[in-house]
């Protein structure tokens, strides 16, 4: 009998150690060895989805030995430190549940090159066995929409057969299952595709020791995993890209509300152009956009430092910018704080109980590392705020007064982080204290003894204590546009 385990928790076990990481760089605890089982795991990984071969010739070249290399490459497509060691964050991605195909270049979209694509709009496709998982209509389902998000933005169209070879064959295996890519058992890999070509071209492989779901967020949604594979079965490779379907982890997205990111858009446009039936008047939702740190106009919607790193939230994504490094790591909120809200308002962390606040409208949310505190979400009022208060525009932490400073349009409170009060005499108006502040405060944080407070894609650097303004900094001052 096949054993399926259950997969309740395994991204919160692994944001986990990159949250405590996080720790490491402050406390500057040395980094611990990799265990030896780590190090297999690494190597496997390397081997399996960046071309490391066992014989890849002499190998040292200016002391680099190929797994090194290799390593570096996978830091520099997930956008971590480049270290060349297996690190605490290097681990944690290796171990995320992901799918087969090799992530073969370095960049949003890419295709597998050669014009490797149908010479036709008319595919077939055939599904030859179910999974015990889900019903036969969720499958059916599922695999359907999964086609119909390409359709939609293409004019490729698929007609299902029942017997017969089809263009695209789906079925479910484990282990060794007829190709040469045996599958590894629950978790890792979760399925894989073959770019177009006839013969295996173009077909799915669903790993049938992973346990799919129809939409629930416990398990693997087959509609999300099929989306994906059917991107590679039409000639999509792997994207950088951290809010794109062909980023090569699985990340849990509500499939009732999935629209078609717009890297994934361009990508398979760009080998078959738009879709000649797409209604004028009614073209369906716009493709969501990652938001990109190299954007001059970008406006974030909050700022806040964690364990000595600097987070950046904008949308449904957030940047991790480690103090020794210019490369910010862009990632999901969802995939560290599956509870959290998006698109929030405000965020910042009290060093005093260990926690970061996120705000959004009037609701705040307190997490221990990745952790939802107990009683959250709370409302503002809980920091004694007024009612009237149905938002708030910014928050900071003054680690020297220990005092946390809420901005609500043209004021600003003051919160005794040690009491748990707020301090009287506020609301004070803004402009008492930061001077030359016009426009609207959108985000605010502090680092390194100075206070820095966003209007719009400006930052205003101040002195708490003297209240001086010192410069008037752009958004890219922290948060560093990383291409070329
Ligand atoms: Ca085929
Ligand atoms: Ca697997
Ligand atoms: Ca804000
Ligand atoms: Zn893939
Ligand atoms: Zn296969």
């Amino acid at each position: 009998m096949k054993q399926k385990k259950q997969k309740k928790a395994n991204m919160k076990t692994f944001n986990l150690c990159v949250l405590l990481s996080l720790a490491v760089a402050v406390h500057c605890v040395p980094v611990p060895q990799p265990s030896q089982q780590d190090e297999q795991l690494a190597e496997e990984y390397l081997k399996k989805f960046y071309n490391l071969t066992e014989d890849t010739g002499p190998t040292v070249r200016r002391g680099f030995s190929p797994v090194v290399e290799k390593l570096v490459e996978m830091q520099r497509f997930f956008g971590l430190q480049i270290t060349g060691a297996l690190d605490a964050d290097t681990m944690a991605v290796m171990k995320k549940p992901r799918c087969g195909v090799p992530d073969n270049k370095v960049g949003s979209y890419s295709t597998f090159g050669n014009n490797l694509k149908w010479d036709k709009n008319s595919l077939t496709y055939r599904i030859e066995n179910y999974t015990p998982d889900m019903s036969v209509p969720e499958v059916d389902d599922s695999i359907e929409r999964a086609l119909q998000v390409w359709a939609k933005v293409t004019p490729l169209r698929f007609t299902r057969i029942y017997s017969g070879t089809a263009d695209i064959m789906i079925s479910f295996g484990s282990r060794a299952h007829g190709d040469y890519y045996p599958f590894d058992g629950p978790d890792g890999t979760l399925a894989h595709a073959f770019a177009p070509s006839s013969g295996i071209g173009g077909d799915a492989h669903f790993d049938e020791d992973e346990t799919f779901t129809f939409r629930s967020n416990t398990g693997y949604v087959l509609f999300l995993v099929a989306a994906h594979e059917f991107g590679h079965s039409l000639g999509l490779s792997h994207s950088d890209d951290p809010g794109a379907l062909m980023y090569p982890v699985y990340s849990y997205s509500n499939p009732n509300t999935f629209a078609l990111p717009r890297d994934d858009v361009n990508g398979i446009q760009s080998l078959y152009g738009s879709n000649p039936d797409k209604d004028p008047v009614q073209p369906g939702p716009t493709p969501p956009t990652t938001p990109d740190a190299c954007d001059s106009t970008l406006v974030l919607d909050a700022v806040t430092n964690l364990r000595g790193e600097m987070l950046f939230f904008k949308d449904s994504f957030f940047w991790r910018s480690y103090p020794q490094s210019s490369t910010p790591q862009q990632s999901l909120i969802r995939n560290f704080w599956p509870d959290a809200p998006t698109n929030i308002d405000a965020a910042y962390e009290s060093q005093q109980s260990d926690r970061i606040f996120l705000f959004k409208n009037h609701k705040v949310w307190a997490f221990n590392a990745y952790t939802l505190e107990r009683g959250y979400p709370k409302t503002l009022t809980s920091f004694g705020l007024p009612r009237t208060v149905k938002k708030i525009d910014a928050a900071l932490y003054d680690v020297e007064s220990r005092k946390t400073l809420f901005f609500v349009g043209d004021k600003y409170y003051s919160y005794d982080e040690a009491k748990k009060t707020m301090d009287q005499g506020f609301p004070k108006r803004l402009d008492e204290t930061f001077t030359g502040l016009t426009g609207k405060v959108t985000a605010a944080f502090q680092y390194r003894g100075f206070t820095y407070i966003y209007s719009g894609p400006y930052m205003f650097e101040y002195s708490l204590r003297s209240k001086r303004l010192f410069r008037v900094l752009r958004n890219s001052y922290f948060l560093r546009c990383n291409k070329y």
